[in-house]
């Protein structure tokens, strides 16, 4: 359905159509791609046009995919516009105008006729298309050949711009110094890395920062503005802006997209133009700066909204009503229940050593989840035993004895339910056979009256394995029903739930848990990344078992 709707968005952008139902195409897509819901059987029932980003028109398209196979403007346009010229679009040197007169005027309908057309220097046969754009093209059609470039991990990008930003901090020229874009908002994976400063000298900051140690190479370099690439082949884009719209510029350069294009659409419907330099008044040409993103939103009327919910999700709304969830912190955690150690075969530190650094973190208790199938034949009570050994030594702190089983083809659990009986803490998950009727055994799972969590429930990992295809929407609501918690996994390449899911979760009723499932002690700062994704699911520390004592979780528990 994303497919089709994306494809349609492109095919009406080559026609020459208005931005603004191209636009909704799109987003109709990204919604299509992230809900956690049936999105087809939601159309039917009428109830699709309730979601963010899909309304009447698009919940009667979304029909016709389902009752006919293709949206009835899809095949209409098809018909006008070669689905060939459509992929030109992929290509970031071509522009929607571009790519249309190439296929009107040149009558060239695919990439292969494309190339030829630019190595015979025949598109400059187009008044306004020159050598350059031949070269541009041909050089954007070699990179599309390679395999896709891959999105950087938040895990790698995080720490990457803040030791950035740091050292710009330090530099006797600059001002304020602030991420933006993707980072800021803390999506799971990002392109760029963008910074945003204000200088006494900005030649002088953006000087410094292309001469950083870690600068391998020099994309653009301006006196406001840079572009470099680190060795290890982040790229970050620098833009130093006055003072006084750096609150305009911030809010822009952070995005998303789409959170400013609905800032903007609402803004107009108010006579107020909005731009990343200022807030005019249409009817009086006056325009505001403003100095931080404060000033801003409330120039616009609304409270300030955290970087993590700009995604076009509802939050203008809930900003404008004062509606905006208190999202859970770091510091709200109070302990980890997902963990291994060198009980686990993949473990690489010690059970003391990861429980001595969660307690240095701050925690009051982990639970540790070392995998079921190492810890048969006595090895799960030899562990017990050093666990009772270590939380005499480290009281307060105290180490919970759990487990992590695998859910098996058959939906059974890799441990006896008497041993699981024993356990405080057990946490199920998927480990293979992901095509295997995930969903049921999921549920089957949770009606073990052991099992208190389920792990990684999607089991994707990004950049490599799409999550199981998994009816969430039923898993929520057995969840509900068997008072079963489901984990946010902190893993870099998890996050899993993500954010739309682990918010859809929330909003069916299922409480949540933070884990680190870290394999070595350096891995429990990754809670960072899975409090991120909370924040950007509208969770609130209550809606996270750990935000609680034990002894609070222990009744909240099946
Ligand atoms: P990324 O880099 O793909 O992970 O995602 P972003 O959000 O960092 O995107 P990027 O780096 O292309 O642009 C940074 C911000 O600048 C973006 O979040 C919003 C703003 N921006 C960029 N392009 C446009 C645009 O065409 N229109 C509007 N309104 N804002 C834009
Ligand atoms: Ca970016
Ligand atoms: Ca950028
Ligand atoms: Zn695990």
């Amino acid at each position: 359905m994303a497919e089709q709707f994306d494809l349609l968005a492109d095919l009406l952008e080559l026609d020459g159509e208005e931005q603004f139902r191209v636009l909704a195409y799109r987003r109709a897509a990204d919604q299509i791609r992230s809900s956690a819901g049936p999105v087809a059987e939601q159309a039917l029932a009428g109830e699709a046009k309730n979601l963010p980003g899909i309304g009447k028109t698009i919940e009667s398209k979304i029909v016709q995919i389902v009752e006919s196979g293709e949206i009835e403007a899809l095949t209409k346009r098809k018909e006008r516009v070669p689905a060939g010229v459509a992929e030109f679009l992929r290509l970031p040197a071509l522009g929607p105008k571009t790519a249309r007169r190439i296929w009107q005027d040149l009558g060239i309908t695919t990439m292969e006729d494309l190339r030829k057309a630019a190595e015979a220097e025949q598109l400059r046969s187009l008044p306004g298309l020159g050598a350059k754009t031949e070269e541009r093209i041909l050089k954007a059609l070699e990179e599309t050949a390679k395999p896709r470039e891959k999105r950087t991990l938040l895990a790698k990008a995080l720490p990457a711009v803040q030791a950035v930003v740091e050292v710009l901090r330090e530099h006797p020229a600059s001002n304020e110094v602030s991420e933006a874009g993707s980072v800021r908002r803390r999506t799971e994976t990002v392109k760029d890395l963008d910074i945003i400063a204000t200088a006494s000298d900005p030649a002088a900051l953006t000087e410094y920062f292309t001469k950083l140690t870690w600068v391998s190479e020099i994309k653009a370099h301006g006196k406001t503005k840079a572009t470099v690439v680190s060795h290890d082949g982040l790229i970050f884009d620098l833009r130093v802006v006055p003072p006084d719209s750096y609150g305009n510029l911030l809010q822009h350069f952070t995005g998303s997209k789409r959170h400013n294009v609905d800032l903007r659409e609402n803004a107009v419907k108010r006579g107020l133009s909005v731009s990343e330099y200022g807030i005019k008044d249409v009817e009086t040409s006056e325009v505001l700066t403003a100095r931080t993103e404060e000033e801003l939103y409330e120039q616009l009327g609304y409270a300030w909204i955290p970087p993590e919910l700009r995604e076009g999700a509802g939050e203008l709304a809930a900003a404008r009503d004062g509606e905006l969830p208190e999202l859970v912190e770091l510091g709200d955690l109070r302990g980890d229940l997902h963990m291994h150690s060198t009980w686990s075969n993949d473990g690489k530190n010690t059970l003391e050593e990861m429980a001595e650094a969660a307690k240095a973190l701050g925690y009051a208790y982990v639970a540790m989840t070392d995998h079921a199938h190492y810890l048969r034949e006595g090895r799960l009570e030899a562990q017990w035993s050093e666990i009772a050994e270590l939380n005499g030594r480290l009281e307060p702190f105290h180490i919970l004895r759990g487990i992590e089983v695998s859910i098996r083809a058959d939906g059974s659990l890799d441990m006896p339910d008497d041993v699981l009986a024993e356990c405080d803490w057990v946490v199920a998950s998927l480990h293979s056979a992901f095509d295997k009727s995930p969903t049921e055994r999921l549920m089957t799972a949770m009606e073990s009256p052991h099992v208190d969590c389920i792990g990684h429930m999607t089991a994707r990992k990004l950049n490599r394995r799409e999550g199981a295809d998994i009816a969430l929407e039923k898993v929520f609501a057995k969840a509900v029903e068997t008072g079963t918690f489901v984990e946010i996994n902190s893993q870099p390449d998890r996050l899993d739930l993500r954010d739309t899911h682990a918010r859809a979760a929330a909003e069916a009723g299922v409480r949540l848990v933070v884990n680190t499932d870290s394999h070595e002690v350096d891995a429990l700062a990754y809670a960072e990344l899975g409090i991120a994704q909370a924040r950007r699911a509208w969770l609130t520390k209550d809606q996270i078992v750990n935000t609680r004592t034990w002894k609070q979780i222990e009744k909240l528990k099946k």
